[in-house]
């Protein structure tokens, strides 16, 4: 019998969509939150799916996942207590707890389900998830850094797309609550789209971050199933600069971090920069 042409398609908005050919379709559900899918794809191994959005993939998940924890990680020069918003996958918290001085993560992460379906189908991203450190929480990331002040030494923000669920947590009283909830030379970086589809939105988290903290910074990475390839995070700190971070390299096992890609992760493209110095 001839093999099915079957392809998945994440429609990224009217005029743009990114297509994988599927080898099977290995689990899919609605939680309380939102769509979620397990699919199988010839390119780039298994893909999580949330309401059509691919979140994480076998192949590139670690350029995301390495690029979120470790700038901030090596920014701060002693990062002992971090909290993870939204992450329910656990590949920023597998990053995380590499870093030894690391006394205690926090993850919250609002859907359960993504948590446990994580574990099934992708345990090497989830590996950190049972690391003693860790306290994983099914708790609203916004309610919980209302909750608690001068606490954490780096948050940071792995939230789906900016719908649904994660609208919240691209908005500026939400980042007045993290700006609260760090210590006095904390650090936090939200995953904050893409330059080519979300300028807007990069622009108007630029200045919303920049309103609460001493420093604003954004940088990039390239991750080949998000739109566009180009991916933007924003940081917001309160004392420490990343680009004078040490020079040096403080977990093993990193596959795109680099203390070189750490400082060239800053150098932006001149339309990039346009979006907010405008
Ligand atoms: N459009 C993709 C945005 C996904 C950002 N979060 C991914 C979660 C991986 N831990």
């Amino acid at each position: 019998m001839a093999q099915m042409d079957l392809w998945f398609t994440e429609r990224q908005n009217e005029n743009l969509s990114i297509g994988m050919r599927i080898k099977e379709t290995l689990h899919s559900e609605v939680t309380e939150f939102q769509g979620m899918d397990v699919i199988d794809t010839f390119q780039y191994g298994k893909m999580l799916v949330l309401d059509g959005c691919v979140m994480t993939t076998d192949k590139d998940e670690f350029v995301y996942h390495e690029m979120l924890a470790h700038v901030p990680m090596h920014t701060h020069p002693n990062p002992k207590k971090v909290l993870v918003v939204g992450g329910g996958d656990g590949g920023i918290i597998r990053e995380i707890v590499k870093h030894p001085s690391v006394e205690k993560a926090v993850l919250a992460e609002i859907d359960g389900r993504v948590i446990e379906i994580s574990k099934q189908y992708f345990p090497h991203i989830a590996s950190g998830l049972s690391d003693p450190r860790v306290d994983v929480q099914v708790a609203d990331g916004i309610v919980h850094v209302q909750e608690h002040e001068n606490e954490y030494d780096v948050i940071l923000i792995d939230s789906t797309d900016p719908i649904g669920p994660a609208v919240g947590l691209f908005a500026k009283e939400f980042y007045a609550s993290v700006h609260r909830a760090l210590k006095d030379d904390g650090i936090f970086v939200a995953q904050t789209e893409s330059p080519f589809k979300d300028p807007d939105l990069i622009r108007r988290v630029h200045e919303d971050v920049s309103s609460l903290f001493a420093q604003t910074h954004l940088y990039l990475a390239y991750i080949p199933t998000y739109p566009t390839g180009m991916w933007s995070f924003t940081m917001g700190s309160k004392r420490h600069n990343p680009l004078e971070a040490a020079n040096e390299l403080r977990v093993k096992d990193t596959r795109y971090y680099t203390p070189a890609i750490h400082k060239a992760a800053f150098a932006l493209p001149r339309f990039v920069e346009e979006i907010f110095r405008r």
